[in-house]
C-alpha cells in the first residue's frame, strides 16, 4: 500500500492535468464522468489460476522463473496484481489442478487479499494419475457409460470444492469431439452429451450459475460436440435457467461476428460469462486487445447495453481472463489485459446511445460509424487511472511492478526453475 501511494504521489500531479482536460472535454458531449468512473471502479475480472505461470505449446515451453509452486502462491500472485489494479479480485480455479486441500486456509488467505472465488472449472480433456477410466475418446459425450458416469462424478466433485469456497458457478469446457470423419456419430455424441449435463446440472445447489462454454476445433481437428454458441446455446436452453453460455474470444472460426453472438445471448438472456483473451489465427490465447482492440470495443459497446439491462451492475457477467504467456512474464501480460478490458470498456461507456439509436433508426450509417469511432479514438486512459487511484491502486500498475522489481524478487524466493501447474 505504502509503495503505490509514494508511487502515485510521482505521477499525481501529471494525472490531475490530463484527468481534468478530459473531463472537461467529456462533459461538453454531455458524459458523467464521476459515474463512469464508479462503473470502472466496481469492474472485476477473475484471473484463471492456470495462467499464473509461463505457457507453451505442443513444441516447447520455455519457464521464466520464480513460478508460483502451490495455489497458495497462486492466490499471493493474484493478490498481488490486485494489490497493483484493484481490478482483479477474483480468482477462477481449475480442478484438479489446484485442489484446495484445506479449502477454509484457502478462502481465509484469499479473503486476506480481498479475492473471492469465481467460477471452479472442470477438467474431463486429460487423464489425470490414477484416473480409472480414459478420456482419450471423449468424456461426457463417450460411448461407454461407465466413462460418462466418471466425467459426471468429477464435475458433481468440481462443485463441491467450489461451495467450500463460496464460489458460484461451474465453467465447463469439454474437448470431446473426433479427429476423423466417421470416428463419432455426430448425433449420438451430442445426445449423450446432453444426457450428462442433465445429471451435473441436477447437482447444481441453488444461486448457482452452470457456464458452458464452446470452442470450433483443438484438441479434436474433425468435430467438437460444443462446436459454437448456438450449440451451447441450445443445450443450456434445455438444461433450464442456471445454464448459460460462455463467450472465450479465441473460440470462433476467423472473422467471426463476436459482438453479434454477444448481442443476440445478451437479447435472449443467455449470457453467463466471459474468458477475455485475443488472436489473430486461433485460440491464440494472446493478451487481451494485442491484436484487435475494435473488436473488442464493437464487443463492450454489445456489453454495455446488457450491464444496462441489469441495472447497471459492472460484474453483471462472470468476467474471466483466459490467457497464456509464451514470452512475456504471466503477471505482466495479466496487467495488460486487465487494463485492455478497462480501457475497452471506458470507450464504449462514451458512445452516445441516443444519438446511435437515432442514426441506426434513420438509416445513417455515415452517422452511425462516427458516433462509434469519436468513442473509441478517445484517449480513456485518464479514465482508468484515475478510477485505479480512487481505488487505492497504482496509476500505472505495470510501472509499479516493474519499479519494484517484483519478478526479481519472485525467482529469489520461489527460484528460477519453479513451474506453475496448468497449461
Ligand atoms: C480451452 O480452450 C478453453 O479456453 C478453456 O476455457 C480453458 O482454456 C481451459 O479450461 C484451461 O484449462
Ligand atoms: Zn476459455
Ligand atoms: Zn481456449
Amino acid at each position: 500500500k505504502e509503495a503505490v501511494e509514494s508511487f502515485n504521489r510521482k505521477y499525481r500531479a501529471k494525472h490531475e492535468r490530463q484527468f481534468s482536460w478530459l473531463k472537461e472535454e467529456l462533459s461538453e458531449q454531455g458524459v458523467d464522468t464521476e459515474a463512469l468512473v464508479a462503473q470502472l471502479q466496481a469492474f472485476q475480472v477473475a484471473i484463471p489460476s492456470w495462467a499464473l505461470g509461463t505457457g507453451g505449446t505442443r513444441f516447447g515451453r520455455f519457464a521464466g522463473g520464480g513460478e508460483p509452486g502451490s495455489l497458495e502462491q497462486k492466490i499471493e500472485d493474484i493478490g498481488l496484481l490486485h494489490a497493483l489494479n484493484k481490478s482483479s479480485g477474483a480468482i477462477s480455479l481449475h480442478i484438479p489442478w489446484d485442489i484446495p486441500e484445506d479449502p477454509a486456509h484457502i478462502k481465509k488467505l484469499a479473503e486476506s487479499h480481498g479475492i473471492r472465488f469465481d467460477a471452479v472449472n472442470s477438467n474431463t480433456f486429460q487423464d489425470q494419475k490414477g484416473q480409472q477410466l480414459s478420456y482419450k475418446f471423449g468424456s461426457l459425450c463417450h460411448t461407454d457409460a461407465a466413462v460418462r458416469k466418471q466425467a459426471v462424478a468429477h464435475n458433481i466433485e468440481v462443485i463441491r470444492h467450489g461451495m467450500a469456497l463460496g464460489s458460484k458457478s461451474l465453467s465447463l469446457w469439454l474437448s470431446d469431439g473426433s479427429c476423423f470423419p466417421g470416428q463419432q456419430n455426430l448425433a449420438r455424441a451430442f445426445n449423450y452429451t446432453l444426457e450428462s449435463l442433465r445429471e451435473i446440472y441436477e447437482a447444481l445447489p441453488e444461486g448457482w450459475q452452470f457456464l458452458v462454454e464452446y470452442k470450433p476445433y483443438e484438441p479434436n481437428f474433425y468435430s467438437t460436440v460444443i462446436q459454437d454458441w448456438g450449440t451451447s446455446h441450445l443445450l443450456c436452453s434445455k438444461l433450464g435457467e442456471k445454464a448459460n453460455v460462455l463467450v472465450d474470444l479465441g473460440h470462433h472460426l476467423p472473422n467471426t461476428n463476436i459482438e453479434q453472438i454477444v448481442a443476440i445471448l445478451i437479447n435472449e438472456k443467455r449470457l453467463g460469462g466471459f474468458h477475455f483473451n485475443d488472436s489473430k489465427y486461433g485460440d491464440d490465447d494472446l493478451t487481451v486487445g494485442s491484436i484487435r482492440p475494435y473488436m473488442l470495443f464493437l464487443i463492450f459497446n454489445e456489453l454495455v447495453e446488457g450491464i444496462r439491462q441489469s441495472g447497471g451492475d459492472s460484474n453483471a457477467y462472470a468476467w474471466m481472463i483466459d490467457a497464456s504467456h509464451n514470452v512475456k512474464d504471466p503477471l505482466e501480460d495479466l496487467l495488460q489485459s486487465v487494463e485492455a478490458i478497462l480501457l475497452a470498456y471506458a470507450q464504449a461507456m462514451l458512445i452516445n446511445r441516443e444519438s446511435l439509436d437515432n442514426a441506426q433508426l434513420a438509416n445513417d450509417a455515415g452517422r452511425a460509424q462516427q458516433i462509434l469511432q469519436q468513442a473509441f479514438r478517445t484517449d480513456v486512459r485518464p479514465l482508468v487511472k484515475e478510477a485505479m487511484l480512487r481505488s487505492g491502486a497504482a496509476l500505472d500498475p505495470l510501472g509499479l511492478f516493474r519499479e519494484l522489481k517484483v519478478r526479481e524478487r519472485l525467482i529469489e524466493e520461489r527460484g528460477a526453475s519453479s513451474q506453475a501447474t496448468g497449461l
